[in-house]
């Protein structure tokens, strides 16, 4: 098999891309790792390496010489079957290998492989690859939102840059959209396109006749909820939900700021006045939940979401639906350790559907499956409400 052009140019735009996410920051930025779930820049740019590295080249690249050997300790994210691994938690306390290293780490890794390109390669090389490429597309998204995390926990709330724009305003009048009660097809279905495992085993699934709104819940509306009590009110809230606010204090979105009874918001371009009509983000899923209950309505399911997607907009934040994060009949894993990609987590977590303002680009598709524990909100997630 003859890769083609196409795929090596794919792949080196794809590894640019993430080094130019990064050009903003100044070094210490790269290291510290606020929270478990935000992963620090460098362990990402390093990561999305060593995928490459372990899935390709030590096997398919003769007499290939690992960067570093103990690299995979330090950018091994969770596969077993591949070793031991610095605890999570502890991903921001390594100052070394520091960030220059990394990125000598990346360079090497990137022409090893093109060059391994410039041959022949096989089709399961060929299939690797563009699951590298995707993986390192999960990661560009992750890296903005980690970003976002660090610089806007920081007290001094620093911005990213002075151009990124995150608000989108709907000006269409919002609607119900009604779908008829029917079977729909749900699942990834062209065998020529990249996916997931966790979209494949395309199925029928029966749905009653419901409507989906053709917009994203605004800021404007989130507000009419939380001063009309929404945060204070249990039966809005799952017992989960409920115990998570005790607990954490929550009273509004993550990154919102109340200056002297003004609502702002921080941004990658700093702290902006909030705009009433872009559609709220940065919501967990029992919050989502808690404002469908009082508006009197509920989340679609993902396959709801799915039937109906060509017929609104869609694409600047991800949607919290109503859907456990399952596998779809019939779904196989991968056999050896890319089988620890995606079907171990399917357990307590809900699926998102959509993509959002940090999502990159050729990384988009109606059957994507994104997947979160329910008190997770640094992503760009919002609500979609359905009747
Ligand atoms: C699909 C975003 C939940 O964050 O672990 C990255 C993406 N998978 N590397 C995650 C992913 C492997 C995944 N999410
Ligand atoms: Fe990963």
């Amino acid at each position: 098999m003859i890769i083609t052009e196409n795929l090596i140019t794919f792949f080196s735009e794809t590894r640019e891309h993430t080094e130019a996410l990064c050009k903003p920051l100044e070094i210490e930025d790269y290291v510290v790792q606020p929270i478990v779930d935000v992963s620090p820049p460098k362990w990402h740019l390093g990561h999305t390496t060593w995928f490459f590295e372990e899935f390709i080249l030590k096997h398919h690249k003769p007499n290939y010489q690992l960067f570093n050997e103990d690299f995979a300790f330090v950018f091994n994210s969770y596969y077993e079957s591949i070793g031991k691994r610095v605890v999570r938690n502890d991903r921001g306390n390594l100052s070394r290998p520091g960030v220059a290293k990394v990125y000598d780490y990346r360079h090497y890794v990137t022409n090893e492989l093109k060059e391994l390109l410039s041959s022949n390669v096989s089709k399961e090389v060929e299939m690797l690859l563009l699951m590298g490429i995707h993986h390192e597309k999960q990661h560009q998204e992750l890296l903005m939102t980690d970003i976002k995390y660090i610089l806007g926990n920081n007290p001094l709330l620093p911005r990213y840059n002075d151009t990124f724009e995150e608000d989108y305003t709907q000006s269409f009048p919002s609607k119900w959209i009604t779908m008829n009660e029917g079977i729909y097809e749900i699942g990834h279905d062209n065998p020529s396109s990249f996916c997931y495992d966790n979209e494949l085993g395309r199925h029928k699934v029966f749905i009653h006749e419901y409507n989906i709104s053709n917009k994203l819940v605004t800021n404007k509306e989130y507000l009419e909820f939380i001063n009309s009590g929404g945060y204070e009110d249990f039966n809005l809230w799952h017992a989960e939900g409920w115990d998570w606010l005790k607990q954490t204090k929550i009273s509004q979105p993550m990154y919102w700021h109340n200056i002297d009874g003004d609502w702002h918001h921080y941004t990658l371009k700093g702290l902006q006045k909030l705009n009433l009509d872009a559609p709220v983000m940065h919501i967990s899923y029992f919050e989502a939940f808690a404002y469908a209950q009082w508006k009197g309505c509920r989340l679609p399911t993902e396959f709801e979401w799915e039937a109906a997607q060509k017929l609104f907009e869609w694409g600047s934040r991800w949607e919290w639906t109503e859907s456990a994060y399952l596998p779809y009949p019939g779904y196989k894993k991968a056999p050896g350790a890319i089988g620890e990609y995606n079907g171990k987590f399917m357990v307590n977590q809900k699926v998102l559907r959509g993509s959002s303002v940090v999502s990159p680009n050729h990384h988009i598709r109606p059957t994507y499956r994104n997947f979160f524990q329910t008190n997770l909100r640094w992503q760009f997630t919002g609500i979609r409400l359905a009747k």
